[in-house]
Order: structure tokens, then C-alpha cells, then sequence
């Protein structure tokens, strides 16, 4: 289908070509590509080995792909590969989870993530080469100074990090949805605009050959599904 452009309403639409597939085909690649998304697991467990700048640029435009609110986008990718500042985060961070683990989280929570094995302790945060720190834009701040609206920012971006962590883990890399909480020192650390606010802190790298996993279960389809 050739790309030429047709106006509805004056605004340009162009062919959205599907690629064709015969049932066969679809069952086989819908198989495979569940097969290959439940290997993916969060991973804490790093090493220092570099990653081509390239491939964290390809794994962004593909997130930033994602569908979102009137197509605004309202998504900003910061990465942080800079050991000072990767330093600044990890200290920062081990702040905020050290009063988390002591004194905000309930006793509840506390045992719900205890199969996790995790501490406020966050290594990872200078182990790992990049730290892709994700933030949302809950209104459009334009150069010259005046806002717009943004729509669904927080579904919008939820599916524009799904889309990293998918990226991530097709190309053979591990990441980690960190979320220290509070996380506004990385509006600071990383001097973000008023417009924005940390959403995610995902770090990403290989997976440390002897990383280990909380051996968890997935649902079965019967327990997330519904049909009617
Ligand atoms: N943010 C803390 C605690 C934590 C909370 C949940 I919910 C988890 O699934 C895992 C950890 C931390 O990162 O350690």
C-alpha cells in the first residue's frame, strides 16, 4: 500500500497496512510470543557490563511508541549511565527505602513482599550500567512558557513502560521496576521541569550469571480471565 496521504476533515490520515496471517500462524505466534514475555522476570542481580548506547535508544523508540491520551506522549525517558550521578541515585534512594523498611511500611506489606527477599539496600542502583528513570508529564509545558492538557497520563505512560520492559527483555537484557518511595529526589537529582514527575526507575543490564528469583506462579487463565 503506498503511503500517500488523504485528508479527513483536513487533518492527514495515511493506509494502516496489516501484516496478513493465516490462523495457523497466529496460533504459532501468539504461542511463541507469550513463551518468550513469560521468561521475562525483575530482575536485581546485575552486571557492570556495558550496553551499546544504541540499543537503550532503540529499547526508548520503541517504548515511546506506546499509545497514549490524544497522542500527547507525555512521557520522558531519562538515562542515567553516569557513575556519580547513578551514586547520587542509589544514595538517595537507599534513604527513602531505609525510613520505607523501618518505619512507613505495615507490617502487611512488609510480610507480602518478605518471598521477595528484598532490603533497602539497592546495589543495583551503581551496578547496573543504565538506570532509566521514567517520568510522566501531567500537563504539556510549551517553550514559551504556557501549559496544555495531557490525557490518561498515568495509563498512557503504565503502557509506555510495559512497551520498555518488553523491549528489554526481547534484546536479552534484565530491568528492574524500581519505585523508592518517595521518589521525588530524582525530580531534583536529574533537574526535571515542574511538568514532571518520576514514575518509574527501571535499571537495566545483564542479568548476573548467578542471579537468582523468587520461584513465583503466575495466575492460570482461569484466575485473570473472565469470559462472556
Ligand atoms: N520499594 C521497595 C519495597 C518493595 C515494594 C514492593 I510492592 C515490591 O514488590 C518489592 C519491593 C523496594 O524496592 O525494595
Amino acid at each position: 500500500m503506498t503511503n500517500h496521504v488523504i485528508h479527513r476533515n483536513g487533518h492527514p490520515f495515511v493506509h494502516y497496512s496489516a501484516s496478513i496471517h493465516t490462523p495457523e500462524e497466529v496460533i504459532y505466534t501468539s504461542a511463541a510470543f507469550y513463551q518468550r514475555m513469560n521468561q521475562r522476570r525483575s530482575l536485581r542481580d546485575f552486571t557492570d557490563e556495558s550496553i551499546p548506547r544504541e540499543v537503550i535508544e532503540n529499547i526508548i523508540r520503541t517504548a515511546s511508541t506506546a499509545p497514549s491520551g490524544a497522542n500527547k506522549q507525555p512521557w520522558t525517558f531519562c538515562v542515567v549511565s553516569n557513575p556519580e550521578t547513578k551514586k547520587e541515585i542509589r544514595l538517595a534512594a537507599e534513604k527513602e527505602e531505609y525510613e520505607s523498611y523501618t518505619q512507613r511500611m505495615s507490617n502487611e506489606w512488609l510480610r507480602d513482599i518478605e518471598p521477595l527477599q528484598t532490603d533497602w539496600q539497592k546495589p543495583f542502583l551503581e551496578t547496573a550500567p543504565y538506570l532509566i528513570v521514567v517520568f510522566k508529564q501531567v500537563y504539556e509545558l510549551k517553550p514559551d512558557g504556557t501549559k496544555g492538557n495531557h490525557y490518561y497520563v498515568n495509563e498512557s505512560v503504565g503502557i509506555a513502560c510495559g512497551f520498555l520492559l518488553a523491549a528489554i527483555h526481547q534484546v536479552g537484557l534484565a530491568a528492574l521496576t524500581h519505585t523508592p518511595s518517595p521518589m521525588n529526589f530524582l525530580s531534583q537529582l536529574l533537574h526535571r521541569p515542574e511538568n514532571e514527575r518520576p514514575y518509574l526507575l527501571i535499571p537495566v543490564g545483564y542479568a548476573a550469571p548467578d542471579a537468582l528469583v523468587p520461584d513465583l506462579k503466575r495466575k492460570p487463565l482461569s484466575e485473570v480471565s473472565v469470559w462472556y
